[in-house]
Formats: structure tokens, C-alpha cells, sequence
């Protein structure tokens, strides 16, 4: 677990530089890098833009998947009026595992692809010089890691990932390396939650301090007036009539920190924040006491060249993507996304079911529908696993919290809970978990099509449910749909006749869709056919009041591994890879457009 993972910034007290660009770069396919000295130097190396994954740049297929350890190299010039500070490197995603040297001096070693990381590099750094900043990254799958899968040798030597996910295992720093400079004795993290009534706010905050200075806490409406301040590490602020956060109307108050002895500061941190509450409540997912319904999407990063590259041009279009076709929502499937997507969101109004990469843990995904017996629960890689699995939600927690975008945690997609073995991991799972927000946002986890009302034995854990749900896809597809659909209202009669008051999200359903293929009447992989599933799924959410939300899969097309089941990925986007729509975008927005946010509250 992470001290700290405060998002990078510069003001008087702290500066916050990108090593961007070009980097180094090598394989290392015998893991030889280290003892001949690759930390200070790589011979012959190709030059790799950073942030991006290394894969789709290259134009032979052994370099596209590569699998095994790789560096990435830069020197950076480190200033002298570093001098007194505490000089860190922060990495906003290593995919999976990292190791950071400094002029050949190991620092730390990282795991989990998807979370940022800090190296303290205070002592290895030389000030007013360049130094040699080197990474070696492992881009390995394995059962007991996150997200879960093999790495096996083929018969000519060379290694391959068998990812237990359907996205491909794009590698590298997938997002930017910042070169910092904080006070020694610095915030390093702070917390808040709320309680809001239509003409007061309490926002309640916790600072975490390597500093026994004191803490001044004071918060500032969008015109930079202060409205409410207090002192010490843990308080209160009250805000009269406040403007609170509101799904797609969103307002921001800044909440400033600092340290301060004998009238000096010595830090300060400075974030957006916006007022507002969550609840579950019976069937209805509340915000900030009012009942909404979710419009929006499963998404992945993924473009085209950079993979699963950061891409601020790219996010700018998903969000008026989701604005254009009335969402309201989405879910970072499957993996905490960078930081300025919830950023983005928070300016926005828009609600995200936060996840962390705990994907894959269904032996069937292994082989993909291909169904092998055991189950994943009962694997001996589960102890370990699970260390990494509550590691990477705690630093997911811990970084995300403060975001009002957030909505949701989700702990896992898809695992397998059909089996008793299950039972004590989620168990452990829930309860490791139950403290880590002070927010208390309600936690979850998707069920795949296998983990039914009868068949799932995990039903009491989440706070609401996730179903991820493919009739008239993976199953009674094509002419059969009709029978989808009954199944579909047959699983849900259940349901809604059993005791649970929960509301579910159907947070996956959809169809793989070649845009420009057109047929009358429809066919598998039509336009057409994509808006007769939707149209199937709607009807039926229509029908059952404790349906709040749905997100088809995908907002957009994107990579997965080939395969006999895939035509250059997954195609169920409602857009192509490259943001346009496909006719499906249009029936949507019409739908969206017309659900209002509190859709079956009355
Ligand atoms: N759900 C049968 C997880 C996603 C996949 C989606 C799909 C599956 C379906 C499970 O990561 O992309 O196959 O389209």
C-alpha cells in the first residue's frame, strides 16, 4: 500500500515536472539487464514515446508481444533549488510490475499496472546534474497477480501472455512519469465526507501530515471566495446555502491545506472538491438524497497506436461522446483509470463505478467460454492473490477518494461465485475493505452470466448489484432472441420475487457490430441487429422498477487478444475505435435523451 497518492502539482511549496517524451527503451527477453548494468545505460536502445504502451508502434509481431522484462531509460537534468526538498518520482502506471533505478542505484520495486507509485529518490539523486532515471518493467500474466492470466513458452522458445480478459495486455508506462519536488515535512494525503441538506453542507476532512506544524484547512467557491475554514487535522467545514455537486451539473469548491509554524507556511495542497452524498436506499441509488437512474457505459483506454496510453485527446472526445449521447455514467471496467479522467468527471457531472483490475478470476475466461472445471477460488495461487487484490483496492481507494465522480467501488469483475470456495475470499474481501473510504461508498462486483439470483453464492456482499448479462449474444443469438429475452425476464422474476432490496445496474449486455454492415431484415454483426439487442434489453429494463441503470458494453471498440471469436478486437462498441458512432448512438441518445435523471423515482 502507497503512503501517499496525492496527485502531483506546483505551487510555492512544490513543483511537479513531466519526463514526457522520448525514453530509452529495450527488451531484456533473458533477464540479464540488471547485472550488466542496464540501469546505467542501455546499448542500441529504440526510442519510445512515454506515455504509451510499447506494442502497437512496432511493425513485427515478436515485438508486438513481447513478453518478459523490458527498460525504459531517460536522463534528467535535476535542479539545484531541489536542494532541502524530498525529490520523488511518481509513476502513474508501470504495466504491470516496475523496478526504478537511479544512476544505477535500485530505489523500489511496484506491482499492479494500473495504480501510480512513488520513489523517493532524494538520497540516490545528484542535484545540478543530469541523472540517469531507468525502469524495468515485467508485462507478465499470472494467476496470482492482477488481472489474472498465464504466461506460457512456446514450443520456438518465445513467450506469450494467455490473458483470462478480453483486452489486450498492452505494456509499458502507459501514463506519465513526474519528476517532484515536496517539502521534507508534507501533506501526503487528506480525506473528506459530507453531509448536505438544501441550505447547509458539513464537509468533514482528515489531513495526513509528516509535519507536527498546523494545519489550516479552508475551502473557496468557484468566484475564489472563502466560504468556510478551520484549523487542525481533522475538522469540520460548514457551508451555508452551499451550490452542491449534481449529476451532470456539476460544482466545484477548492479545499486548500497547509502547514503553518510561527506564522510561516511550509506546504500546501490545494484540490477541487464537490459537496454532495451517496446512499443506497431499497431500490434506489440516491444522490445527495434524491433518487437517479444511470445512463452510460462500460469503457477501456485504448486507441489506436498508443494502446493503453493516457491520452487527454482522447478522454476530451469520450466525454463529449457521453455528453453528446446523454450519459450520465460509466465504469472504469476493467481498471482504475488515469487520474485526469476523474477529474474530467468531476468537472463534468459525470458518475464513475470505480474497479480495480481484479478481472479474470473465472478458470472458463481462461480458455474463454471454453469452460475449464475447476474453480478459480480453489486454485492454490488464491493467498497470494489475494495480498495483491486488497493491496491494489486499498491504493485505488486511497487515490480515488476524494473525487465526487465517484459513485461506486467495484472490487472485482465477473469472478467465480457459483462455488462455496468463493465465499471466504469475498468475505475477506468485504471486510478488509468495509473502512478504507470514509465516504462509505457503497462496494460491488459485476456477475457474469454464470453467477445468477440461484447460482451465485456471493449475493449478500455487494451493496447494489452489476450483471453483466449477453442473451442474444453469447447465447440465444440471432433469430433465438425471443428467448433471450424470456430467459433474461425469467432470471429477473426471481429477482424480484425473492426478498433482496437492492437496486442492479445492468453494467454489461451488447453485441459485437462490424460498422457499415447493413442488412434487412438484421443479421448477427448488422447496425441493425446492434439496435434490436439494445432495443430487447430496454424493454425489459422498462419492465423492473429495481433496475436503476444500464451501461452497455462498450461506450467504444477496442483490442483484445486475436481469436477465432474476434474481428481485430471486440466490436460491441456503440462507437468505433476511432470515436465515431455507429447507428446504435443514434437510437441511444434518443432513449437517453428522453430518461429523465430520476427516472422511476415516482
Ligand atoms: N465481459 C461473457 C467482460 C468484458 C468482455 C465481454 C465480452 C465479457 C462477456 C462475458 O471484458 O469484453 O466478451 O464482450
Amino acid at each position: 500500500m502507497e503512503k501517499g497518492l496525492l496527485y502531483p502539482v506546483t505551487n510555492a511549496y512544490r513543483e511537479d515536472q513531466k519526463l514526457d517524451g522520448l525514453w530509452d527503451f529495450k527488451f531484456d527477453p533473458a533477464s540479464e539487464g540488471e547485472q550488466n548494468g542496464w540501469a546505467k545505460g542501455l546499448a542500441d536502445p529504440i526510442e519510445m514515446p512515454v506515455p504509451a504502451s510499447f506494442n502497437d508502434f512496432f511493425t513485427d509481431k515478436d515485438a508486438r508481444e513481447y513478453t518478459g522484462d523490458f527498460w525504459y531509460l531517460k536522463k534528467v537534468f535535476i535542479p539545484q533549488h531541489f536542494a532541502g526538498k524530498k525529490v520523488e518520482l511518481r509513476f502513474g502506471a508501470a504495466t504491470h510490475r516496475a523496478v526504478v533505478y537511479v544512476n544505477g542505484q535500485k530505489i523500489r520495486s511496484h506491482e499492479g499496472g494500473f495504480l501510480p507509485f512513488t520513489a523517493d529518490v532524494t538520497a540516490a539523486v545528484n542535484l545540478g546534474e543530469e541523472n540517469i532515471i531507468a525502469v524495468k518493467i515485467n508485462n507478465e500474466l499470472h494467476r496470482d497477480a492482477l488481472p489474472a492470466g498465464d504466461t506460457v513458452t512456446l514450443k520456438n522458445g518465445k513467450r506469450m501472455v494467455k490473458p483470462f480478459f478480453d483486452f489486450y495486455n498492452y505494456s509499458g508506462l502507459n501514463r506519465s512519469v513526474h519528476l517532484l519536488a515536496i517539502p521534507q515535512g508534507n501533506i501526503y494525503d487528506y480525506s473528506t465526507s459530507y453531509e448536505v441538506s438544501d441550505d447547509q453542507a458539513t464537509v468533514h476532512y482528515q489531513v495526513a501530515a509528516d509535519s507536527d506544524a498546523d494545519i489550516k484547512v479552508s475551502l473557496a467557491d468557484e468566484d475564489g471566495v472563502v466560504v468556510a475554514a478551520a484549523t487542525g487535522q481533522k475538522g469540520e467545514l460548514v457551508v451555508k446555502n452551499p451550490t452542491l455537486w449534481q449529476v451532470r451539473d456539476a460544482y466545484l469548491y477548492t479545499i486548500r491545506i497547509q502547514l503553518v509554524k510561527n506564522d510561516k507556511v511550509l506546504d500546501e495542497y490545494a484540490d477541487k472538491i464537490g459537496l454532495r452524498t451517496i446512499e443506497i436506499k431499497g431500490h434506489q441509488i440516491l444522490v445527495n438524497h434524491k433518487p437517479i437512474y444511470l445512463k452510460g457505459f462500460g469503457r477501456h483506454e485504448d486507441s489506436i497506436y498508443a494502446g493503453r496510453a493516457f491520452d487527454l485527446n482522447v478522454e476530451r472526445r469520450d466525454v463529449n461522446l457521453l455528453k453528446w449521447i446523454g450519459a450520465n455514467s460509466f465504469r472504469s471496467s476493467h481498471y482504475p483509470y488515469d487520474e485526469q479522467v476523474y477529474k474530467l468527471a468531476d468537472r463534468e457531472g459525470i458518475l464513475i463505478t470505480d474497479e480495480v483490475p481484479a478481472v479474470g478470476f473465472k478458470m472458463a475466461a481462461a480458455s474463454f467460454l471454453g469452460g475449464l472445471d475447476q474453480s478459480f477460488f480453489d486454485g492454490d495461487w488464491i493467498d497470494e492473490l489475494y495480498k495483491k487484490h486488497i493491496d491494489q483496492v486499498k491504493d485505488m481507494i486511497k487515490r480515488d477518494k476524494n473525487h465526487p465522480s465517484v459513485l461506486a467501488w467495484s472490487l472485482c469483475n465477473e469472478p467465480d461465485t457459483s462455488t462455496e470456495s468463493a465465499v471466504p475470499y469475498f468475505t475477506k474481501l468485504f471486510n478488509d475493505s468495509a473502512d478504507l473510504d470514509p465516504q462509505k461508498r457503497p462496494r460491488t462486483f459485476t456477475l457474469n452470466e454464470d453467477d445468477t439470483f440461484e447460482t451465485s453464492k456471493c449475493l449478500k456482499f455487494p451493496d447494489f448489484y452489476l450483471l453483466n448479462r449477453y442473451p442474444g449474444w453469447y447465447h440465444k443469438w440471432g433469430y433465438e432472441i425471443s428467448d433471450g429475452e424470456a430467459g433474461l425476464r425469467a432470471e429477473l422474476d426471481e429477482w424480484q420475487n425473492s426478498d433482496i432490496d437492492k437496486p442492479i445496474v445492468f453494467s454489461e449486455y451488447g453485441a459485437d457490430t462490424e460498422p457499415g454492415l447493413h442488412k434487412l431484415p438484421s443479421i448477427m454483426w448488422s447496425e441493425e441487429y446492434q439496435i434490436e439487442l439494445l432495443e430487447m434489453f430496454n424493454r425489459v429494463f422498462d419492465d423492473y422498477d429495481f433496475i436503476r441503470g444500464e451501461q452497455p458494453w462498450n461506450l467504444a471498440d477496442f483490442q483484445t487478444v486475436e481469436g477465432n471469436m474476434r474481428v481485430n478486437g471486440n466490436k460491441k462498441g456503440i462507437f468505433t475505435r476511432d470515436r465515431q458512432p455507429k447507428a446504435a448512438a443514434f437510437y441511444l441518445r434518443k432513449r437517453w435523451n428522453s430518461l429523465p435523471l430520476d427516472y422511476k423515482a415516482n
